[in-house]
Protein backbone atom coordinates (compact mmCIF):
# COMPACT_ATOMS: atom_id res chain seq x y z
CA UNK A 1 0.00 0.00 0.00
CA UNK A 2 0.91 3.31 -0.92
CA UNK A 3 0.91 5.89 2.38
CA UNK A 4 2.89 9.06 0.62
CA UNK A 5 -0.30 11.28 1.16
CA UNK A 6 -0.85 10.20 4.72
CA UNK A 7 3.36 11.02 5.45
CA UNK A 8 2.92 14.27 4.40
CA UNK A 9 -0.06 14.85 6.19
CA UNK A 10 1.26 13.59 9.27
CA UNK A 11 4.96 15.65 8.75
CA UNK A 12 2.25 18.89 8.88
CA UNK A 13 0.03 17.82 11.47
CA UNK A 14 3.40 17.61 13.91
CA UNK A 15 4.18 21.16 13.35
CA UNK A 16 0.99 22.62 14.98
CA UNK A 17 -0.44 19.75 16.53
CA UNK A 18 1.93 18.00 19.38
CA UNK A 19 2.59 14.73 18.00
CA UNK A 20 0.50 15.21 14.92
CA UNK A 21 -2.08 13.95 16.35
CA UNK A 22 -5.42 15.03 18.99
CA UNK A 23 -5.04 11.63 21.42
CA UNK A 24 -2.22 9.83 21.87
CA UNK A 25 -3.35 6.28 20.93
CA UNK A 26 -3.70 7.75 17.45
CA UNK A 27 -0.15 8.39 16.74
CA UNK A 28 0.59 4.28 16.38
CA UNK A 29 3.77 4.69 18.69
CA UNK A 30 2.92 1.46 20.32
CA UNK A 31 2.61 -0.16 16.88
CA UNK A 32 6.00 1.32 16.00
CA UNK A 33 4.47 3.21 12.78
CA UNK A 34 3.04 6.30 11.41
CA UNK A 35 -0.65 6.81 11.71
CA UNK A 36 -2.51 6.69 8.45
CA UNK A 37 -4.58 10.02 8.17
CA UNK A 38 -8.55 9.33 7.10
CA UNK A 39 -10.11 10.93 4.23
CA UNK A 40 -13.92 9.57 5.09
CA UNK A 41 -15.56 6.05 6.08
CA UNK A 42 -18.59 4.37 4.98
CA UNK A 43 -20.02 1.19 6.18
CA UNK A 44 -17.74 -1.50 7.10
CA UNK A 45 -14.43 0.37 5.79
CA UNK A 46 -12.36 3.51 6.36
CA UNK A 47 -10.52 5.42 3.43
CA UNK A 48 -7.51 7.17 3.59
CA UNK A 49 -5.91 10.13 2.44
CA UNK A 50 -3.92 7.81 -0.61
CA UNK A 51 -7.22 5.98 -1.45
CA UNK A 52 -6.53 2.88 0.49
CA UNK A 53 -9.83 1.15 2.28
CA UNK A 54 -9.93 -0.66 5.17
CA UNK A 55 -12.09 -2.90 7.20
CA UNK A 56 -12.43 -0.97 10.77
CA UNK A 57 -12.56 -2.43 13.97
CA UNK A 58 -12.06 0.10 15.68
CA UNK A 59 -15.61 2.42 14.98
CA UNK A 60 -13.64 5.52 16.59
CA UNK A 61 -13.05 3.67 19.66
CA UNK A 62 -16.34 2.33 20.12
CA UNK A 63 -19.20 4.78 19.12
CA UNK A 64 -19.94 3.83 15.45
CA UNK A 65 -21.78 0.48 16.24
CA UNK A 66 -23.48 1.22 12.88
CA UNK A 67 -20.50 1.90 10.83
CA UNK A 68 -19.87 4.96 8.65
CA UNK A 69 -22.26 7.08 7.32
CA UNK A 70 -25.25 5.13 9.06
CA UNK A 71 -28.28 6.74 7.24
CA UNK A 72 -30.44 7.17 10.49
CA UNK A 73 -28.03 8.84 12.32
CA UNK A 74 -26.87 11.29 9.44
CA UNK A 75 -30.23 12.10 8.77
CA UNK A 76 -30.93 12.79 12.22
CA UNK A 77 -27.86 14.88 12.48
CA UNK A 78 -28.55 17.00 8.95
CA UNK A 79 -32.32 17.96 10.56
CA UNK A 80 -31.08 18.99 14.26
CA UNK A 81 -28.48 21.49 12.76
CA UNK A 82 -31.44 23.22 10.66
CA UNK A 83 -32.47 24.59 14.23
CA UNK A 84 -29.36 25.42 15.41
CA UNK A 85 -26.02 23.68 16.63
CA UNK A 86 -26.13 25.01 20.22
CA UNK A 87 -28.11 27.07 22.51
CA UNK A 88 -26.68 26.68 26.07
CA UNK A 89 -30.37 26.24 27.41
CA UNK A 90 -32.03 23.27 28.28
CA UNK A 91 -33.96 21.63 25.28
CA UNK A 92 -36.53 18.74 25.03
CA UNK A 93 -34.18 16.29 23.63
CA UNK A 94 -31.74 16.17 26.41
CA UNK A 95 -34.75 15.14 28.40
CA UNK A 96 -36.01 12.41 26.35
CA UNK A 97 -32.20 11.03 25.92
CA UNK A 98 -32.24 11.19 29.59
CA UNK A 99 -35.67 8.97 30.08
CA UNK A 100 -34.97 6.75 27.41
CA UNK A 101 -31.67 5.63 29.17
CA UNK A 102 -32.67 6.30 32.74
CA UNK A 103 -35.59 3.20 31.64
CA UNK A 104 -32.99 0.64 30.48
CA UNK A 105 -30.66 0.84 33.46
CA UNK A 106 -31.98 0.06 36.74
CA UNK A 107 -29.22 2.04 38.49
CA UNK A 108 -29.66 5.04 36.95
CA UNK A 109 -32.66 7.20 38.35
CA UNK A 110 -31.10 10.92 36.65
CA UNK A 111 -28.85 11.31 34.42
CA UNK A 112 -26.33 14.15 33.52
CA UNK A 113 -24.36 14.74 29.87
CA UNK A 114 -21.43 15.90 29.34
CA UNK A 115 -19.21 16.34 26.38
CA UNK A 116 -16.87 13.44 27.03
CA UNK A 117 -16.23 10.13 29.30
CA UNK A 118 -13.38 11.90 30.81
CA UNK A 119 -15.40 14.93 32.01
CA UNK A 120 -18.24 12.12 33.06
CA UNK A 121 -16.45 10.18 35.36
CA UNK A 122 -14.38 13.13 36.99
CA UNK A 123 -17.74 14.63 37.38
CA UNK A 124 -19.60 11.06 38.88
CA UNK A 125 -16.23 10.88 41.11
CA UNK A 126 -16.57 14.69 42.15
CA UNK A 127 -20.12 13.73 42.79
CA UNK A 128 -19.39 10.03 44.46
CA UNK A 129 -17.26 12.15 47.19
CA UNK A 130 -19.72 14.78 48.03
CA UNK A 131 -22.51 11.92 48.39
CA UNK A 132 -20.25 9.66 50.51
CA UNK A 133 -18.46 12.73 52.34
CA UNK A 134 -15.18 10.90 51.93
CA UNK A 135 -12.04 11.71 50.01
CA UNK A 136 -10.62 8.71 48.82
CA UNK A 137 -10.94 5.98 45.56
CA UNK A 138 -10.25 2.73 44.65
CA UNK A 139 -9.41 2.07 40.57
CA UNK A 140 -8.14 -0.49 39.59
CA UNK A 141 -4.67 -1.30 37.87
CA UNK A 142 -4.84 -1.30 33.86
CA UNK A 143 -8.34 0.80 33.92
CA UNK A 144 -8.47 3.74 31.93
CA UNK A 145 -11.30 6.07 32.85
CA UNK A 146 -9.96 9.44 30.78
CA UNK A 147 -7.52 11.52 32.12
CA UNK A 148 -8.55 13.60 34.94
CA UNK A 149 -5.77 14.24 37.32
CA UNK A 150 -6.78 12.12 40.42
CA UNK A 151 -6.84 9.34 37.58
CA UNK A 152 -3.60 9.51 36.00
CA UNK A 153 -1.96 7.31 38.36
CA UNK A 154 0.44 4.05 38.42
CA UNK A 155 0.60 1.84 41.83
CA UNK A 156 3.51 3.12 44.07
CA UNK A 157 5.70 1.27 46.35
CA UNK A 158 4.35 -1.41 48.94
CA UNK A 159 1.45 -3.69 49.45
CA UNK A 160 -1.61 -1.51 49.15
CA UNK A 161 -0.65 1.12 46.97
CA UNK A 162 -1.84 4.78 47.01
CA UNK A 163 -1.81 5.97 43.37
CA UNK A 164 1.55 8.44 42.38
CA UNK A 165 1.28 10.15 39.79
CA UNK A 166 1.77 8.46 36.11
CA UNK A 167 2.09 11.64 34.28
CA UNK A 168 4.10 14.99 35.05
CA UNK A 169 1.82 17.96 35.58
CA UNK A 170 -0.56 15.88 37.90
CA UNK A 171 0.45 17.02 41.56
CA UNK A 172 1.32 14.12 44.06
CA UNK A 173 -1.48 15.90 46.61
CA UNK A 174 -4.05 15.04 43.61
CA UNK A 175 -3.25 11.41 43.56
CA UNK A 176 -2.42 10.47 47.28
CA UNK A 177 -6.51 10.21 47.78
CA UNK A 178 -6.68 7.21 45.08
CA UNK A 179 -5.72 3.59 45.93
CA UNK A 180 -4.75 1.01 43.54
CA UNK A 181 -6.15 -2.39 43.53
CA UNK A 182 -5.76 -5.34 41.17
CA UNK A 183 -8.97 -6.32 38.60
CA UNK A 184 -10.06 -9.77 39.53
CA UNK A 185 -8.67 -9.95 42.97
CA UNK A 186 -10.91 -9.33 45.38
CA UNK A 187 -8.11 -9.53 48.06
CA UNK A 188 -6.50 -6.54 46.80
CA UNK A 189 -9.80 -4.42 47.74
CA UNK A 190 -10.91 -5.82 51.17
CA UNK A 191 -6.92 -4.05 51.58
CA UNK A 192 -7.54 -0.83 50.49
CA UNK A 193 -10.46 -0.36 53.13
CA UNK A 194 -8.18 -1.91 55.88
CA UNK A 195 -5.95 0.94 55.13
CA UNK A 196 -8.08 3.46 54.64
CA UNK A 197 -12.12 4.27 56.59
CA UNK A 198 -12.62 7.57 53.87
CA UNK A 199 -13.14 5.59 50.60
CA UNK A 200 -15.87 7.85 49.02
CA UNK A 201 -16.27 5.32 45.83
CA UNK A 202 -14.95 2.26 43.88
CA UNK A 203 -14.54 2.62 40.00
CA UNK A 204 -14.16 -0.39 37.79
CA UNK A 205 -14.69 -0.73 33.96
CA UNK A 206 -16.64 -3.75 34.29
CA UNK A 207 -15.53 -5.59 31.31
CA UNK A 208 -12.07 -4.23 30.65
CA UNK A 209 -10.88 -2.50 27.51
CA UNK A 210 -8.23 -0.76 27.95
CA UNK A 211 -5.56 -3.22 29.18
CA UNK A 212 -6.10 -5.35 26.35
CA UNK A 213 -10.36 -6.61 26.19
CA UNK A 214 -9.99 -8.81 30.30
CA UNK A 215 -14.04 -9.27 31.58
CA UNK A 216 -14.19 -9.11 35.38
CA UNK A 217 -15.37 -12.83 36.91
CA UNK A 218 -18.75 -12.37 37.86
CA UNK A 219 -18.12 -13.62 41.40
CA UNK A 220 -15.26 -10.92 42.13
CA UNK A 221 -18.17 -8.34 40.86
CA UNK A 222 -20.46 -9.75 43.17
CA UNK A 223 -18.45 -9.17 45.84
CA UNK A 224 -16.80 -5.50 45.09
CA UNK A 225 -20.68 -4.71 44.95
CA UNK A 226 -21.39 -6.58 48.90
CA UNK A 227 -18.22 -4.33 49.73
CA UNK A 228 -19.53 -1.40 48.70
CA UNK A 229 -22.58 -2.00 50.34
CA UNK A 230 -21.01 -2.63 53.83
CA UNK A 231 -18.40 0.04 53.77
CA UNK A 232 -21.12 2.96 52.38
CA UNK A 233 -18.83 3.48 49.42
CA UNK A 234 -20.76 4.36 46.23
CA UNK A 235 -19.74 1.22 43.70
CA UNK A 236 -19.50 3.52 39.67
CA UNK A 237 -19.20 1.36 36.79
CA UNK A 238 -17.44 3.12 33.93
CA UNK A 239 -19.64 1.99 31.12
CA UNK A 240 -18.07 4.30 28.65
CA UNK A 241 -16.70 1.47 25.92
CA UNK A 242 -18.73 -1.23 27.63
CA UNK A 243 -22.21 0.33 27.54
CA UNK A 244 -24.75 -0.64 25.01
CA UNK A 245 -21.30 -2.38 23.50
CA UNK A 246 -21.33 -6.00 25.49
CA UNK A 247 -25.13 -5.64 25.35
CA UNK A 248 -28.31 -3.00 24.75
CA UNK A 249 -27.39 -3.09 28.79
CA UNK A 250 -23.51 -2.64 28.65
CA UNK A 251 -22.45 -5.33 31.19
CA UNK A 252 -24.99 -4.55 33.47
CA UNK A 253 -26.44 -6.89 30.51
CA UNK A 254 -24.42 -9.41 31.15
CA UNK A 255 -23.37 -9.46 34.70
CA UNK A 256 -26.65 -9.67 37.59
CA UNK A 257 -24.54 -6.82 39.56
CA UNK A 258 -26.27 -3.30 39.84
CA UNK A 259 -23.92 -0.36 40.31
CA UNK A 260 -24.73 2.81 42.25
CA UNK A 261 -23.54 5.04 39.26
CA UNK A 262 -22.81 4.48 35.99
CA UNK A 263 -20.70 6.96 33.54
CA UNK A 264 -21.66 6.55 29.75
CA UNK A 265 -20.10 7.66 26.33
CA UNK A 266 -19.22 6.90 22.96
CA UNK A 267 -21.90 4.85 21.67
CA UNK A 268 -24.66 7.19 23.31
CA UNK A 269 -23.35 9.97 21.08
CA UNK A 270 -23.89 8.00 18.09
CA UNK A 271 -20.32 9.31 16.76
CA UNK A 272 -21.31 12.87 18.27
CA UNK A 273 -19.14 14.28 21.19
CA UNK A 274 -21.49 13.19 24.50
CA UNK A 275 -20.38 11.88 27.80
CA UNK A 276 -23.03 11.20 30.78
CA UNK A 277 -23.23 9.71 34.50
CA UNK A 278 -25.97 8.24 36.31
CA UNK A 279 -27.60 7.22 39.31
CA UNK A 280 -29.59 6.79 41.96
CA UNK A 281 -32.28 9.87 42.83
CA UNK A 282 -30.30 10.24 45.96
CA UNK A 283 -27.02 10.64 44.10
CA UNK A 284 -27.85 12.93 41.81
CA UNK A 285 -29.84 14.94 43.37
CA UNK A 286 -26.69 16.33 45.45
CA UNK A 287 -25.50 18.11 41.89
CA UNK A 288 -25.99 21.68 41.26
CA UNK A 289 -28.37 23.27 40.84
CA UNK A 290 -30.31 21.28 42.80
CA UNK A 291 -27.47 20.21 44.82
CA UNK A 292 -24.15 21.53 46.15
CA UNK A 293 -22.10 19.43 44.80
CA UNK A 294 -20.67 21.96 41.43
CA UNK A 295 -20.30 20.48 37.82
CA UNK A 296 -21.19 22.37 34.54
CA UNK A 297 -20.05 22.37 30.57
CA UNK A 298 -20.62 24.71 27.62
CA UNK A 299 -21.87 22.20 25.44
CA UNK A 300 -23.44 19.96 27.58
CA UNK A 301 -26.34 18.16 26.60
CA UNK A 302 -25.48 19.80 23.24
CA UNK A 303 -28.92 19.01 20.81
CA UNK A 304 -26.73 18.04 18.14
CA UNK A 305 -25.13 15.42 19.50
CA UNK A 306 -28.14 14.64 21.42
CA UNK A 307 -30.17 13.46 18.60
CA UNK A 308 -27.45 11.69 17.21
CA UNK A 309 -27.56 10.06 20.53
CA UNK A 310 -31.36 9.42 20.26
CA UNK A 311 -30.95 7.78 16.67
CA UNK A 312 -28.01 5.48 17.83
CA UNK A 313 -30.05 4.11 20.77
CA UNK A 314 -33.65 3.78 19.31
CA UNK A 315 -31.94 1.83 16.04
CA UNK A 316 -30.44 -0.80 19.18
CA UNK A 317 -33.26 -0.77 20.69
CA UNK A 318 -35.41 -1.43 17.42
CA UNK A 319 -32.60 -3.55 16.50
CA UNK A 320 -31.54 -5.37 19.66
CA UNK A 321 -31.01 -9.08 18.27
CA UNK A 322 -27.82 -7.58 16.81
CA UNK A 323 -26.34 -8.23 19.69
CA UNK A 324 -26.49 -11.95 18.83
CA UNK A 325 -25.21 -11.58 15.64
CA UNK A 326 -22.40 -9.34 17.10
CA UNK A 327 -21.14 -11.71 19.42
CA UNK A 328 -21.44 -14.05 16.73
CA UNK A 329 -18.98 -12.47 14.59
CA UNK A 330 -17.25 -11.69 17.65
CA UNK A 331 -16.98 -15.09 18.73
CA UNK A 332 -16.22 -16.53 15.01
CA UNK A 333 -13.47 -13.88 14.37
CA UNK A 334 -11.38 -14.31 17.55
CA UNK A 335 -11.75 -18.42 17.08
CA UNK A 336 -10.43 -18.14 13.88
CA UNK A 337 -7.73 -15.64 14.53
CA UNK A 338 -6.53 -18.18 17.45
CA UNK A 339 -6.67 -21.22 15.04
CA UNK A 340 -4.92 -19.26 12.05
CA UNK A 341 -2.05 -17.88 14.84
CA UNK A 342 -1.79 -22.10 16.50
CA UNK A 343 -1.17 -23.17 12.50
CA UNK A 344 1.99 -21.22 12.81
CA UNK A 345 3.03 -21.68 16.51
CA UNK A 346 1.50 -18.49 17.76
CA UNK A 347 -0.37 -18.71 21.10
CA UNK A 348 -3.19 -16.17 21.43
CA UNK A 349 -5.74 -15.79 24.42
CA UNK A 350 -9.21 -14.45 22.85
CA UNK A 351 -12.24 -13.39 24.48
CA UNK A 352 -15.34 -11.38 23.06
CA UNK A 353 -18.56 -10.44 24.64
CA UNK A 354 -21.44 -8.55 22.61
CA UNK A 355 -19.87 -6.47 19.92
CA UNK A 356 -16.40 -6.32 21.90
CA UNK A 357 -13.39 -8.67 21.61
CA UNK A 358 -9.74 -9.00 22.37
CA UNK A 359 -6.78 -11.11 21.58
CA UNK A 360 -3.83 -10.84 23.63
CA UNK A 361 -0.16 -12.48 21.92
CA UNK A 362 -0.07 -14.52 24.94
CA UNK A 363 0.22 -18.31 26.13
CA UNK A 364 -1.30 -17.91 29.12
CA UNK A 365 -4.54 -16.19 30.48
CA UNK A 366 -5.10 -12.55 30.91
CA UNK A 367 -7.05 -11.84 34.09
CA UNK A 368 -5.09 -8.55 35.05
CA UNK A 369 -3.01 -5.57 33.84
CA UNK A 370 0.21 -7.56 35.26
CA UNK A 371 -0.59 -10.62 33.51
CA UNK A 372 -1.79 -8.26 29.94
CA UNK A 373 1.80 -6.90 30.45
CA UNK A 374 3.05 -10.21 30.13
CA UNK A 375 1.98 -10.11 26.19
CA UNK A 376 4.42 -10.14 23.26
CA UNK A 377 3.89 -6.48 22.15
CA UNK A 378 6.16 -6.64 19.51
CA UNK A 379 4.60 -9.78 17.91
CA UNK A 380 0.90 -7.21 18.77
CA UNK A 381 2.44 -4.74 16.53
CA UNK A 382 3.40 -6.87 13.71
CA UNK A 383 0.52 -8.47 13.07
CA UNK A 384 -1.41 -4.86 13.01
CA UNK A 385 0.99 -3.82 10.82
CA UNK A 386 0.46 -6.83 7.95
CA UNK A 387 -2.87 -6.26 8.70
CA UNK A 388 -3.14 -2.72 7.82
CA UNK A 389 -1.32 -3.25 4.67
CA UNK A 390 -3.61 -6.21 3.74
CA UNK A 391 -6.53 -3.79 4.61
CA UNK A 392 -7.68 -4.25 8.14
CA UNK A 393 -7.70 -1.76 10.77
CA UNK A 394 -7.15 -2.91 14.22
CA UNK A 395 -6.69 -0.78 17.31
CA UNK A 396 -2.87 0.36 17.45
CA UNK A 397 -1.90 -1.54 20.62
CA UNK A 398 -2.15 -4.46 22.50
CA UNK A 399 -3.81 -2.78 25.45
CA UNK A 400 -6.97 -1.75 23.39
CA UNK A 401 -10.29 -3.87 22.37
CA UNK A 402 -11.78 -4.10 19.07
CA UNK A 403 -15.33 -3.89 17.73
CA UNK A 404 -17.98 -5.37 15.35
CA UNK A 405 -20.43 -2.95 14.16
CA UNK A 406 -23.54 -3.88 12.23
CA UNK A 407 -22.24 -3.41 8.52
CA UNK A 408 -19.27 -6.22 9.33
CA UNK A 409 -20.32 -9.13 7.57
CA UNK A 410 -19.23 -12.82 7.88
CA UNK A 411 -17.49 -12.21 4.47
CA UNK A 412 -15.65 -9.68 5.65
CA UNK A 413 -14.81 -12.05 8.70
CA UNK A 414 -13.69 -14.46 6.85
CA UNK A 415 -11.52 -12.17 4.86
CA UNK A 416 -10.07 -10.79 8.13
CA UNK A 417 -8.91 -14.45 9.15
CA UNK A 418 -7.63 -14.87 5.46
CA UNK A 419 -5.41 -12.48 5.92
CA UNK A 420 -4.38 -13.43 9.30
CA UNK A 421 -3.33 -16.51 8.34
CA UNK A 422 -0.98 -15.13 5.40
CA UNK A 423 0.21 -12.58 7.78
CA UNK A 424 0.54 -15.04 11.22
CA UNK A 425 2.80 -17.04 8.40
CA UNK A 426 5.20 -14.12 7.87
CA UNK A 427 5.44 -12.77 11.27
CA UNK A 428 5.75 -16.00 13.71
P1 LIG B 1 -13.03 10.13 26.47
O1 LIG B 1 -12.67 11.30 27.36
O2 LIG B 1 -11.87 9.67 25.62
O3 LIG B 1 -14.32 10.36 25.68
O4 LIG B 1 -13.41 8.88 27.44
C1 LIG B 1 -12.47 8.45 28.39
C2 LIG B 1 -12.77 7.01 28.74
C3 LIG B 1 -13.39 6.72 29.95
N1 LIG B 1 -13.68 5.45 30.31
C4 LIG B 1 -13.40 4.41 29.48
C5 LIG B 1 -13.74 3.02 29.91
C6 LIG B 1 -12.77 4.65 28.23
O5 LIG B 1 -12.49 3.60 27.42
C7 LIG B 1 -12.45 5.96 27.84
C8 LIG B 1 -11.76 6.29 26.54
N2 LIG B 1 -11.36 5.19 25.74
C9 LIG B 1 -10.21 5.41 24.89
C10 LIG B 1 -9.97 4.10 24.12
N3 LIG B 1 -9.35 3.14 24.93
C11 LIG B 1 -10.39 6.57 23.98
C12 LIG B 1 -9.39 6.65 22.85
C13 LIG B 1 -8.43 7.80 23.05
O6 LIG B 1 -7.96 8.02 24.19
O7 LIG B 1 -8.13 8.46 22.03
Amino acid sequence: MKHTKSQKAFQEAQKVIPGGVDSPVRAFKSVGSDPIFIKGGKGAYLMDVDGNRYVDFVQSWGPLIFGHCDKTIEKAVIKAVKDGLSFGAPTKIETKLAEKICAMFEAVEKIRFVSSGTEAVMSAIRLARGYAGKNDIVKFKGCYHGHSDSLLVQAGSGAVTFGTPSSPGVPADLTKHTLLATYNDIKSVKACFENSKDIACIIIEPIAGNMGFVPADEKFLKELRALCTKHKAVLIFDEVMSGFRASLKGAQGVYDVVPDMVTFGKVIGGGMPVGAFGGKKEIMNMLSPEGPVYQAGTLSGNPVAMYAGMASLEKLIKHSFLYEEFEEKAKRLTQGLKDAAQEHGIPLQIGAIGSMFGFFFNANPVKNFDDALTSDTNMFAKFHQGMLERGFYFACSQFETGFICSEISDDIIDETIEAARKVFKEIK
